[in-house]
């Protein structure tokens, strides 16, 4: 047996692309409660009232609030993460789904703004706690251990409005206060832990020709990021020394186009600063030497003091957790083969194949990824994310032929089988949205990831009934088998 008995098998959502329910029971906004739809070619539009007192929208990727603008819902758009699934009001029926198929794990997020709306309420919102005891109630009847991710990109929206996006040293102690809560309330259900959802994209989506003032900030949003994390690890520990708490790092396997030394260089600072620089600091504890040259390169001065270096030492995380999607191919050289699709980067790889949306697909990639971080941290992995977004066919009987699907994970499957030979510390897997949810990048439903369908279209219409796809069947067997039968 290549997977230990004790292996993690899983899925992985996240609150605000599933739950909807989004005005009820006292929540507060987020960010995607202000953002539209987009497709593949076209960008999701945040919605705000502008100073003059004007109804405007700007595309969500690099947004950032005009000066004396307020977010805003308009009556004449389509918010598809308001409703989301609605899993809200059907986890009940999702967690008995999963517990068909055989889950020891499943990973969701708590939505910071249902425990505190603003995030600057002095006492929790019961309501919010209740819901997610609730569903970690469930989760623990059905024998699924469950991954919390403390933050998946959803910031209340008040603090956004009046601090900017993680640019205020104010955030860390509101992070420290809404942690400490959810530690104590959900102590003994709760035993694994991810800080920030994907902490990397700060940077690494951040186009390399950025102003100086754009990498200033987002240099300065990872710092206060840093420290709230290594003060979450160290609260979660004093609270339950149970707790297993994780960073989230983006992976993404570079490769260099060409073998010119110059790509060579260049795909090595995309690692450094796209990967290495996020997992050196919450694994390592402290900044990588390569800092230095990256903050140089582009007159980064940031607002750090000796007492937040001592907070990064104490608080490295417990395990390295990350999603893998795809690989990139970089180049120096004037290249117009870019690959098109929302969210995909970089020049086509000529030996790749591409999803409908433009992200390559690379098993191999995975394995690399894999093998690489873990000799560098030696700490336990775990693959929180992965899968293939596509179009999916209901037949008329209602069968769902997702086999693109099935060959997608098998192939990955069998890397990280690969890689656990070769002695890697890797102790679970939660494939992304393992029920269809509301895309993160592009809004869209029929962008769609799960094992099971769910019946809600981008036009906002839709039974939410579920159903199981073929590639429900294929998991159940490989959960069963411990991935062993992969046919
Ligand atoms: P969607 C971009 C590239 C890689 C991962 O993405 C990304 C993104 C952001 O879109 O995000 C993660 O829904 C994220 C999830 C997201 C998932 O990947 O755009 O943690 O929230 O849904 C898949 O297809």
């Amino acid at each position: 047996m290549k997977f230990s008995e004790d292996f993690y098998w899983g899925g992985a959502v996240a609150a605000n692309q599933c739950e909807g329910a989004w005005n009820v029971d006292g929540r507060g906004m987020a960010r995607t409660d202000v953002t539209t739809g987009g497709t593949v070619n076209t960008p999701r539009m945040v919605t705000f009232i502008d100073k003059d007192g004007n109804k405007q929208k700007l595309p969500n990727h690099g947004f950032k609030l005009p000066e004396g603008a307020h977010f805003a819902v308009f009556d004449d758009e389509l918010y598809p993460n308001h409703d989301g699934i609605d899993f809200y009001h059907h986890y009940k029926e999702d967690i008995a789904l999963l517990k068909e198929m055989g889950f020891k794990m499943f990973r969701l997020s708590i939505s910071w703004s249902r425990i505190y709306p603003t995030g600057e309420e002095e006492k929790p919102n019961q309501a919010g706690l209740d819901f997610y005891r609730n569903v970690f109630t469930e989760l623990r009847n059905a024998g699924i251990e469950p991954l919390v991710s403390i933050w998946h990109f959803d910031t209340p929206l008040v603090l956004e409005e009046k601090y900017g996006d993680w640019l205020d040293r104010k955030y860390i102690a509101l992070y420290e206060k809404y942690v400490t809560t959810i530690f104590n309330e959900y102590k003994g259900l709760v035993k694994y832990w991810l800080t920030f959802n994907e902490i990397n994209n700060t940077i690494n989506f951040l186009p390399d020709d950025a102003s100086d003032e754009a990498y200033q900030e987002a240099y300065q949003h990872l710092h206060y990021q840093f420290v709230a994390s290594a003060r979450a690890v160290q609260i979660g520990h004093q609270i339950d020394p149970e707790n297993k708490i994780g960073c989230m790092i983006c992976g993404i396997t570079y490769y260099p186009l060409t073998s010119d030394p110059e790509d060579i260089l260049f795909n090595r600072s995309k690692w450094e600063k796209g990967i290495f620089y996020c997992g050196d600091v919450q694994c390592k504890g402290k900044y990588p030497t390569f800092t230095k040259r990256l903050w140089k390169e582009h007159n980064v001065q940031l607002d750090i003091t000796e007492q937040d270096l001592e907070e990064l030492k104490k608080g490295t995380v417990d395990m390295y957790t990350f999603s893998y999607y795809m690989s990139q191919a970089v180049t120096t050289h004037k290249n117009d083969d870019t690959v098109s699709g929302n969210m995909s980067f970089g020049v086509r790889n000529p030996y790749l194949e591409y999803s409908d949306w433009g992200w390559a697909l690379d098993p191999k990639g995975l394995k690399y990824y894999l093998e690489m971080i873990y000799d560098r941290y030696e700490k336990p992995l775990m693959v929180v994310e992965n899968g293939l977004g596509a179009y999916d066919t209901v037949e008329e009987d209602g069968s769902i032929h997702d086999n693109y699907r099935i060959e997608y994970y098998r192939a990955h499957i069998e890397e990280m089988a690969k890689a656990i030979e070769n002695g890697v510390d890797l102790i679970g897997y939660t494939t992304w949205g393992c029920i269809d949810l509301v895309s993160a990048g592009t809004g869209e439903m029929r962008k769609r990831y799960g094992f099971i369908y769910v019946d809600k279209h981008d036009d906002g219409t839709g039974t939410m009934a579920r159903s199981k796809k073929d590639s429900f069947y294929w998991y159940k067997k490989v959960i069963a088998s411990q991935g062993e039968d992969l046919d």
